[in-house]
C-alpha cells in the first residue's frame, strides 16, 4: 500500500505507540541504537523535540534518527528553532490550552519560512496541556497554566475548538515525566465529542496506564521518558500491546 502522506500512513495504524526522542536527553552516541530499538519494538513514528533545546546539534540528531528509522520521523518542536529538513513531517502545534500568544501563534509565525524551505509535511495539531500533579517543563517554558484534571469538560471544549479550527490531531499532554498521565475519563470524554484522531502523552510508564488510555479512546500514545529510563519496561509495554 502506497501512502500519500505521513498523516495518512499514521492513521492507517491506529491505535499505536509513537516514541518521543529528546535531543537534550539522548546523546549523539546513543541515538542510532535507540532509534533502531524503538523501531524493532514496533513504534509507528518517532517524534523528535524538546521543551527547551540545550543541545546545539539538533539537525544532526534528527539526521541520525532518520538514517536509522524504518518509520516516519516527525518534529515535535518546543519552539521555532526546532525545524529541520531531515524529518518527514512536523507537528505544527498551537498550545490551545494556554493564553500565551507566543505559544498560540507567535512561535508558529516565526517558523513558517523555515518550514516552507524544508518542504516537510505540516500536520496542524491542537496541543492541550492537562494538569498532571507536578510542575512540568512545558508549563514552565510556555508560561501557561494547564487545564485542571478534574474538569474534563474544559479539555473537551478546547479539543473541539481545535477540530473546528481544522486541526488534524488533538494532542492531550500531561508533560514529559509527569507524575500522573492525562486521566482516562478525560480521554474518554474527548473521544466522545471529537471526530479527529487523538494523541495522548506524558507520564505513561506502564502497560496498564497505556492500555487504559487506548481503551478510553486514544488513537496514539506517546512514550518518551520510559525509553530513557528502562528499555526492559518499554519492551514489556510493547510486547503486551501486540
Ligand atoms: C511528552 O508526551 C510526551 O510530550 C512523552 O512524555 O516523557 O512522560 O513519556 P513522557
Amino acid at each position: 500500500m502506497k501512502y500519500r502522506s505521513v498523516y495518512e500512513k499514521l492513521n492507517s495504524s491506529r491505535p499505536s505507540v509513537l516514541a518521543l526522542l529528546d535531543p537534550d536527553r539522548i546523546s549523539a552516541d546513543e541515538v542510532s541504537d535507540v532509534t533502531k530499538f524503538v523501531c524493532d519494538n514496533g513504534v509507528k513514528a518517532i517524534l523528535v523535540g524538546s521543551s527547551i533545546l540545550v543541545t546545539s546539534t539538533f539537525d544532526k540528531f534528527v539526521q541520525s534518527v532518520k538514517k536509522s528509522a524504518v518509520c516516519p520521523v516527525i518534529l515535535f518542536p518546543g519552539g521555532c528553532h526546532q525545524v529541520c529538513a531531515h524529518a518527514d513531517a512536523i507537528f505544527f502545534l498551537s498550545l490551545l490550552s494556554g493564553r500565551n500568544p507566543e505559544y498560540l501563534i507567535g512561535e508558529q509565525v516565526k517558523a513558517v519560512f523555515s518550514i516552507k524551505e524544508c518542504g516537510i509535511e505540516v500536520i496542524p495539531v491542537a496541543y492541550i496541556l492537562v494538569e498532571s500533579g507536578s510542575y512540568t517543563a512545558v508549563e514552565y517554558v510556555s508560561n501557561t497554566k494547564p487545564i485542571p484534571r478534574v474538569k474534563p469538560e474544559i479539555t473537551v471544549a478546547h479539543a473541539l475548538a481545535g477540530e473546528y479550527f481544522g486541526m488534524k490531531y488533538v494532542y492531550l499532554e500531561a508533560g514529559s515525566g509527569a507524575s500522573s498521565p492525562v486521566p482516562a475519563e478525560t480521554v474518554k470524554q474527548v473521544r466522545e465529542n471529537i471526530s479527529i484522531p487523538m494523541v495522548v502523552g506524558g507520564g505513561l510508564t506502564g502497560y496498564d496506564e497505556v492500555r487504559k488510555t487506548i481503551d478510553a479512546g486514544a488513537d496514539f500514545v506517546v512514550l518518551g521518558s520510559i525509553i530513557e529510563r528502562s528499555k526492559r519496561e518499554f519492551e514489556e509495554i510493547m510486547r503486551r500491546l501486540r
